[in-house]
């Protein structure tokens, strides 16, 4: 196997994320607020936050505070994040990311996932049937194969290769719920009613460098092979160690196609505030799909020097964030008031 990059000398997050950030605030322009905005006016004598930080979706606490801890013990932003996420993917009772993930239609439960290094390297792993650690997979593509996604049994050969444990994934309760669906098979993704979701994480290390994670087991009784956007780059997580980052659960489909990530972050890079950026990226959904009501999507953002934000269509939603030893439940405002 060869090591295909060498990541590059970690940056401090010094003048140029200062300056994002003044800019982010002088510029940040009212008429692009969503309606709910909690954003206040800030002003430029703002204090810059304290790093290191870690935030990820929904109410995942023992997830962000591993990375949050790791984050303290100096440990770089990527390896936290993956930390983190891997906390989840262990976690039975969570039935949309990792071990005791839902299955498709087919009783086959399949997991997606992707990491993004401060250097811009990334990695992918899709539709993985083997192993409950895929961020951790998906690193591996990143740093020892020359491509960026592996898919399917060429996923799970990489991962039986480097040793991951070979797990069965679906548990009693999960294939029990399936067996209960089959009944009355009716695809109706109910996302957001219980605080089990997709974790997407983003971290910013002592050092100042961001990276992010992303994992899931997708929609629960999706078609065999459905992909959302949780792997894909640009949609379900995309960071540019000079901007920032952001993160997105809810409705694949909906994030693929208006790359939200990816959008958050040229919004940021364009000037938003990260709260701003996130809204904005709803705000596009919204305006181009009127069946929003019936789907949930939240975004999660974080700039250059741990300026945080985060936006959703609908009530439900929350961010962990790990800030100075402290690891709270962050309330998310939303677009659709009914
Ligand atoms: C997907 N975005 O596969 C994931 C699912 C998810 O909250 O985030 N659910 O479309």
């Amino acid at each position: 196997m060869m090591k295909r990059r060498k990541f590059i000398k970690n940056t401090a997050a010094g003048t140029l994320g200062a300056t994002i950030a003044m800019t982010a605030l002088a510029c940040a322009d009212e008429d692009t607020k969503a309606k709910n905005s909690t954003e206040e006016d800030k002003p430029m004598t703002k204090k810059v936050p304290k790093l290191p930080i870690a935030i990820c979706t929904w109410q995942f606490t023992e997830a962000n505070q591993v990375a949050g801890v790791a984050l303290d013990a100096g440990k770089a932003a990527l390896d936290a994040v993956i930390e983190g996420v891997s906390v989840e993917e262990q976690n039975l009772k969570n039935t949309t990311v990792g071990k005791g993930g839902a299955p498709d239609r087919e009783g086959n439960v399949t997991l997606d996932a992707c990491v993004m290094a401060p250097d811009g390297d990334c990695g992918a792993v899709l539709a993985v049937s083997n192993t409950s650690h895929v961020a951790a997979l998906a690193r591996k593509v990143m740093e020892e194969t020359p491509h960026v996604m592996l898919a399917g049994t060429g996923a799970e050969e990489f991962a039986t290769q480097l040793g991951f444990e070979t797990e069965n994934l679906l548990t009693t309760d999960s294939k029990k719920a399936w067996q209960e669906w089959l009944k009355s098979p009716e695809y109706k993704p109910i996302i957001n009613i219980e605080n089990h979701d997709t974790i997407g994480m983003l971290a910013i290390d002592t050092n100042g460098d961001i990276a992010g994670a992303c994992s899931t087991s997708g929609l629960s009784y999706k078609m065999k092979g459905r992909i959302g956007d949780s792997p894909i780059i640009g949609s379900g997580l995309f960071l540019d160690n000079e901007i920032g980052g952001a993160v997105a659960t809810g409705m694949g489909e909906e994030v693929v196609k208006t790359v939200g990530s990816f959008l958050i972050v040229e919004l940021m890079r364009n000037g938003m505030s990260p709260q701003a950026a996130c809204e904005e990226a709803i705000k596009r959904i919204v305006t181009k799909n009127d069946r929003y009501k019936d789907f949930q999507i939240a975004y999660i953002a974080m700039n250059k020097v741990g300026e945080t934000g985060a936006y959703c269509i609908h009530e439900g939603f929350t961010m962990m964030k790990y800030q100075e030893k402290k690891n709270e439940n962050v309330a998310v405002a939303y677009y659709h008031k009914p």
